[in-house]
């Protein structure tokens, strides 16, 4: 087997671990924001925030969905943020968010 070859399948066979590793840095990766608004009944929540390094996005104001609704309890309109975001299904879903200081 040549090297090249070798390490396509070296790649193939740690495809699973290595998607599970970039979801961890993702998560390890907090952006900046403030909390525009929010909907748990709906599992949304606005943010106008800063760059996303993890998904490679400029800033704006935009709806993320939150699928742990024990996430919103902390959190009211207004609040200055720190949170983690990862793409699934098309979708940005909020992993993490911290009030920041
Ligand atoms: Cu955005």
């Amino acid at each position: 087997m040549s090297a090249k070859k070798r390490g396509r399948a070296w790649a193939l066979a740690l495809g699973g671990s290595l998607l599970a590793l970039a979801a961890w840095a993702q998560t390890a990766d907090l952006s900046e924001g403030e909390i525009r608004k929010i909907d748990p009944a709906a599992g949304k929540i606005t943010i106008a925030h800063g760059e996303i390094k993890s998904i490679d996005m400029p800033p704006m104001t935009m709806v993320f969905t939150v699928k742990n609704p024990a996430l919103f309890d902390a959190l009211k309109k207004g609040d200055k943020v720190r949170f983690a975001v990862v793409r699934e299904d098309g979708k940005l879903v909020l992993t993490e968010i911290l009030q920041a200081r």
